[in-house]
């Protein structure tokens, strides 16, 4: 990269901190738990999403901000469980940007909220660089992905909280081996919790979904 380009790059950056900070103090006033949802495409975000909204929209005041590079499909999806959805469709964009989620988040009602999640545009490595004003970056990565993903794409299981394993009801079809994927993600970040789920058997969904009211509990009483 050039120089001109690398100086063109660190203000984009440092101007989508500087707005991303701002969301994260709003949010944090408001005792609203925000996680950033990172992962190829179709490692199975929606479906996740689908799931434990149906489990926790009786629980928690929940929302959701979907992107996609085009298509307001998983906003629909989303939206027929019955909580608040906001599409951003980036058209090209490799990434969501806190600019495209501040604006998103004027049409959902904050002080409404105990737990926003956002899913962002399927991707490995552009959403790891950009803070969107999340309480906490989670990485999910499918098993059909295979084992070594953690140390190919590095900054993404570093800079996340919490990494979901998913669709390991395929495992017995697969040469995967869940102890090795996880001791490569936390090769690179040992202070990743793990949960190891399927959205369509619903295994290890009970542990995800505790998790996510309890740190929803500790946000809102700060
Ligand atoms: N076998 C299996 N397939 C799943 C699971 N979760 C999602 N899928 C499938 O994976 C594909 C992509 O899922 P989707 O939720 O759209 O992924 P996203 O692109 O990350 O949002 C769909 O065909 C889902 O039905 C799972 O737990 N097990
Ligand atoms: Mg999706």
């Amino acid at each position: 990269m050039t120089a001109e380009r690398v100086e063109v790059k660190q203000k984009v950056l440092s101007a989508n901190d500087r707005l991303a900070a701002e969301i994260r103090a709003d949010l944090t006033s408001r005792g609203v738990l925000c996680l950033n949802l990172i992962s190829s495409p179709g490692s199975g975000k929606t479906t996740l999403l689908e799931k434990t909204i149906d489990e926790l929209k009786s629980k928690l005041r929940l929302a959701v901000v979907a992107g996609d590079v085009q298509t307001r499909n998983d906003a629909e999806r989303l939206e027929r469980h019955g909580v608040p959805v906001e599409a951003i469709e980036t058209g090209g964009g490799c990434h969501l940007n806190a600019e495209q989620v501040s604006k998103s988040l004027s049409g959902l009602g904050l002080s409404e909220l105990d737990l926003l999640f956002v899913e962002n545009v399927g991707n490995l490595v552009c959403p790891s660089s950009f803070d969107l004003g999340e309480s906490m970056k989670v990485v999910l990565m499918s098993v059909t992905e295979g084992e070594d993903k953690p140390l190919k794409y590095p900054a993404a299981f570093r800079r996340a909280g919490a990494l979901v394993l998913t669709k390991i009801d395929l495992i017995p079809h697969l040469q995967f081996s869940a102890e090795r994927a996880v001791e490569n993600a936390r090769s690179i970040n040992p202070e990743l919790e793990v949960f190891a789920t399927s959205s369509f058997t619903g295994e290890g969904l009970a542990e995800w979904l505790d998790w996510l009211l309890e740190a929803a509990e500790r946000k809102r009483s700060g």
